[in-house]
């Protein structure tokens, strides 16, 4: 298994993020992310943060699984949340009293708002520096993130640069690259395989050809996810505060103007499945069955020849 590379040197990260032909998962060591990993105790950010209402993630199991939803959306103010997230049992609990809390900082508005520490938790926003690995104006939205102890969250991809700042705890991460979606029976933006380390081999064959890139994220540390790279993260033995950062490497264009999260897919992308599906709706409404059948299995040998094509000439 290799592991994600790891450098103490931003020249270097800037440059890996930089050149197309890089652009691989780093982990940066010895950037200075400022007071937070000194200030933020759970009394300090409950201090400063108070009781505003946020919307969180309650789950009896460890791996939260976004696919079959083993989980509830449930509110708390947030200082009950970290105290909440610290302890691994808790006295006043929705599920069971060993339930995870698993938080994703969203806007005020949760249909309108893109997160942004500086707007919605102004108290603590400069206590965090960013690595300067992305200009000004392709910045997207910058993520405070909360979990318990022993919380893995599913494996996805999203579709903007993403640099994740581990301030407290410490995470495991498993990552694969954009061209191991062939192994990762992906639904959406999610994989269905939900215990990614110990994978159930028989539903799922394919993920043996997957290459697993592992790695430790130590508070202090920050790691670079590209677009495209599927990443499963676990929070390990103490709950984890993390803030990550995410902004555009495409032309503005190419992303959906209403995409809160970062994670729908780029326009040309959408464009030409949505184009798909309705000429598929036509041949579906037009041919009888057996033709619908053959002439669906007859486009998987047009996309495959034309993935082994495409491969040939990059
Ligand atoms: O740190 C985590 O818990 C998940 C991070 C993540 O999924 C992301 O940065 O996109």
């Amino acid at each position: 298994m290799p592991t994600i590379y790891e450098t103490d040197s931003l020249d270097e990260a800037l440059n890996i993020v930089q050149d197309e032909n890089k652009r691989y998962p780093f982990i940066l060591h010895k950037f200075d992310i400022g007071s937070c990993q000194e200030k933020w105790t759970s009394d300090y950010l409950a201090s400063k943060i108070g009781s505003k209402p946020v919307r969180i993630h309650v789950s009896q199991d460890s791996m939260m699984d976004f696919v079959r939803k083993n989980f509830t959306y449930e509110t708390l103010p947030f200082n009950k949340l970290i105290h909440r997230c610290e302890q691994t049992i808790n006295d006043e609990y929705f599920l069971a009293s060993h339930e995870r809390y698993y938080f994703r900082a969203l806007g005020d508005n949760q249909r309108t708002d893109i997160a942004n520490i500086e707007k919605h938790f102004p108290s603590i926003a400069n206590d965090i520096k960013y690595p300067p690995l992305f200009s000004s104006e392709n910045f997207f939205s910058s993520v405070f993130r909360i979990s318990s102890a022993n919380t893995q969250l599913w494996t996805h991809y999203d579709i903007m640069d993403n640099i994740l700042i581990q301030v407290h705890g410490t995470k495991r991460l498993i990552m694969f690259q954009p061209s191991d979606i062939d192994y990762l029976y992906i639904d959406g933006d999610k994989s269905l395989i939900n215990n990614i380390e110990e994978p159930d081999f028989e539903t799922y064959p394919l993920v043996r050809q997957a290459t697993y890139y592992t790695g430790i994220l130590q508070p202090g540390d920050c790691l670079f996810i590209p677009a495209l790279w599927f990443h499963n993260v676990k929070s390990l033995d103490t709950y984890a505060i993390s803030v990550n950062v995410f902004w555009r490497h495409l032309n503005i264009d190419f992303y959906e103007p209403k995409d809160l999260y970062g994670n729908k897919d780029v326009v040309p992308f959408s464009r030409t499945i949505g184009q798909l599906a309705k000429s598929l709706n036509e041949l579906d409404k037009q041919l009888p069955s057996v033709y619908v059948d053959f002439y669906v299995r007859r486009l998987r040998c047009y996309l495959d020849n034309y993935i082994k094509e495409y491969e040939k000439k990059n």
